[in-house]
């Protein structure tokens, strides 16, 4: 409910016109799902994340250039670029500030609910957005997910469980399942959801397993049960220079 106030003010502010305008409009999106597939980079999602609802601050001070910069130099894929504010810290401008410094693909984060949302992702310089099916009916997913594409944006549908699997995977809306091992209700973090849920993902989609990941060895499992894309965002962002932590992992 908030999110949708807060939307609906940008909206007020930003009209739909003016993002129409952005230059960002003019440019191919990346494909975040090829980026992945290449055996020549590392399958990384480097995340930019200044806090978080079940960590509080991990870092208030790391400059979004240096760090994504460094994260792409470090040999992260790809970048992920938090602009929610209220929960996780982060501003459009972050992201922009981020296309700016990086030629990799970059995933906007946030709460996905409208359309808006999705054409002002590309406004700022995006290449992918994440729906959340746990947030979002199947119905909506593809909607958004339809007109994302129709944008040249690909789709990241993020789920925990079978059943929003079921719900929720349309192929023609959908280019690229995470698995978010951060259970939402008490933030507990385990690999295994990844496990178990990587032979029910159809393998026409790229598979992605998202938070709680630490070392190499969690990488290599699950990229041998078909996991193409490892997003990663505390083990590094706790660090005051993230990426050095990314190289370090890498
Ligand atoms: C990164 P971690 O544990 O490496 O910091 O997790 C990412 O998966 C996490 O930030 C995330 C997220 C989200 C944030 C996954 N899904 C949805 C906001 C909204």
């Amino acid at each position: 409910a908030h999110k949708r106030q807060e939307v609906a003010e940008r909206q007020s502010l930003v009209p739909v016109r003016r993002l129409e305008q952005s230059p960002y409009l003019q440019a191919q999106p990346l494909s975040l799902s090829r980026y992945l597939l290449r055996d020549d980079l590392s399958g990384i999602i480097a995340e930019f994340k200044r806090k978080s609802p079940s960590k509080g601050v991990i870092n208030a001070h790391a400059p979004v250039e240096r760090t994504t910069l460094g994260y792409m130099q470090a040999g992260a894929a790809a970048l992920s670029v938090l602009t929610d504010t209220e929960f996780f810290g982060g501003r459009n401008e972050d992201l922009t500030t981020a296309r700016r410094f990086n030629f990799c693909p970059i995933l906007r984060k946030d709460f996905v609910l409208d359309e808006y949302q999705i054409l002002e992702a590309r406004s700022i310089g995006a290449d992918a957005v994440l729906l959340i099916a746990a947030a979002l009916t199947g119905a909506e997913v593809l909607r958004l997910g339809r007109f994302a594409k129709s944008l040249g944006l690909e789709v990241l549908l993020e789920i925990h469980n079978e059943a929003e699997l079921d719900s929720a995977l349309h192929p023609d809306a959908v280019t690229l399942v995470g698995v978010n091992n951060r259970n939402l209700h008490d933030f507990s973090v385990s690999l295994d959801t990844s496990g178990e849920l990587a032979r029910r993902i159809p393998a026409e989609f790229v598979k992605v397993t998202e938070s709680g990941l630490t070392s190499a060895a969690e990488i290599e499992a699950l990229r041998a049960v078909g996991y193409r894309g490892f997003l990663i965002g505390e083990t590094f962002m706790r660090h005051s220079r993230p990426e050095k932590a990314c190289a370090a992992l890498v």
